[in-house]
């Protein structure tokens, strides 16, 4: 059975997970309508996989006889001045899911709840993963300057990217 403290924790996290997903989705519309669709196919598959996180944590919290709660559906923002923006806004974002993680883990050490700890284990993994790669993403992006024959072969790069999950493994 899973501590009150411990529950709100998890749910908080699921809504988190969910904005991701939302957040994701939102920058993928953004994207294609600008011209940048490999992008845009990465990011409609990194708003997928922000999906399966947030379902991975409900699922856990009713197996351990908790209530997942389905989170009020937040509208992310719409426009971004360019793809840089785009992806150093998903860094940021990344970096903050980072630091929530760590706190929830933070809360099951308090509460002693070891099965959690473990079970976060994945998720703490999953996020050094991820800012590593939105930073190399951001590397590239970096050293394009204005040349907009570079920025075509970053998008094709992208649309490449997303052909394989980014998940270190699939989210059950
Ligand atoms: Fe972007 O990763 Fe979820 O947790």
């Amino acid at each position: 059975m899973l501590k009150e403290k411990v529950e709100k924790a998890l749910n908080k996290q699921i809504e988190l997970e969910l904005f991701s997903s939302q957040l994701y989705l939102s920058m993928a519309s953004w994207a294609e309508k600008n011209g940048y669709n490999g992008s845009a196919d990465f990011l409609y598959i990194h708003s997928d996989e922000e999906r399966e996180h947030m379902l991975k944590l409900f699922r856990f919290v009713n197996d351990r006889g908790g209530h997942a709660i389905v989170p009020e559906v937040k509208q992310p923002k719409l426009e971004y001045d360019s793809i840089n923006a785009v992806f150093e806004e998903i860094l940021e974002h990344e970096k903050m899911i980072t630091s929530e993680i760590n706190n929830l883990v933070g809360v099951c050490y308090e509460e002693k709840d070891f099965t959690t700890v473990n079970f976060l284990q994945w998720y703490v993994e999953e996020q050094v993963e991820e800012e590593s790669l939105f930073s190399n993403i951001l590397d590239k992006l970096n050293l394009l300057g204005g040349d907009k024959a570079r920025f075509y072969m970053f998008d094709n790069e992208m649309g490449n990217l997303s052909a394989t999950s980014t998940d270190s493994e699939d989210a059950e």
